[in-house]
């Protein structure tokens, strides 16, 4: 028989860091907001919550990366806002942070979680920060308790055949 495991979002011990960008704050703060929701509906202590702000969606992989370097923490959640109207540059800054980010859960092995919205205008950024299409923060929040969870169970699995 097949075995299958799937991570707990149990959040009573978990250590959990948010980076959050303040660029588009007005969108930001609700992805914060969201998440820290989120995360207290779970389980998770406030104290055991440590959030991280930065400049710009940019500049969320460098901290995520010291953040989970510091093995203190279960998942790194990266919170940040990019909008296509307000920027030339919205290309460099979405896929800086997107491989940024991804690279930091491949080289830490702590799970790293992408929660930047990446969007053509406002209103659609508004939409995914908890209005009409739910809220990013909250579901990258879930996420990283099911993937912290998830490793928790591979790892009990052991290394024995
Ligand atoms: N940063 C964002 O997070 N979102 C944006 O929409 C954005 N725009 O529009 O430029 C943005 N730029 C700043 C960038 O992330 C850096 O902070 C900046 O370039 C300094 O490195």
């Amino acid at each position: 028989m097949a075995h299958e495991i799937e991570g707990s979002t149990d959040g009573r011990e978990r250590r959990i860091a948010i980076v959050c960008s303040r660029f588009n704050a007005f969108v930001t703060t609700k992805l914060l907001s969201g998440a820290l929701l989120e995360l207290a509906r779970h389980g998770v202590d406030d104290d055991a919550v440590t959030i991280v702000h930065v400049p710009g969606g940019f500049e969320i992989p460098l901290a995520a990366r010291r953040l989970a370097a510091t093995k203190r923490f279960d998942a790194v959640i990266c919170l940040g806002a990019v909008i296509r109207g307000a920027t030339a540059h919205f290309d460099y800054v979405c896929s800086e942070a997107a491989r940024g980010i991804a690279r930091v859960s491949d080289d830490t092995g702590v799970p790293t979680l992408f929660g930047v919205l990446t969007v053509d205008s406002v209103e659609q950024a508004l939409e995914r920060a908890g209005t009409r299409s739910g809220n990013k923060g909250a579901e990258v929040a879930r996420a990283a308790l099911e993937m912290a969870g998830l490793l928790d169970a591979i790892d009990a699995m052991g290394t024995d055949r």
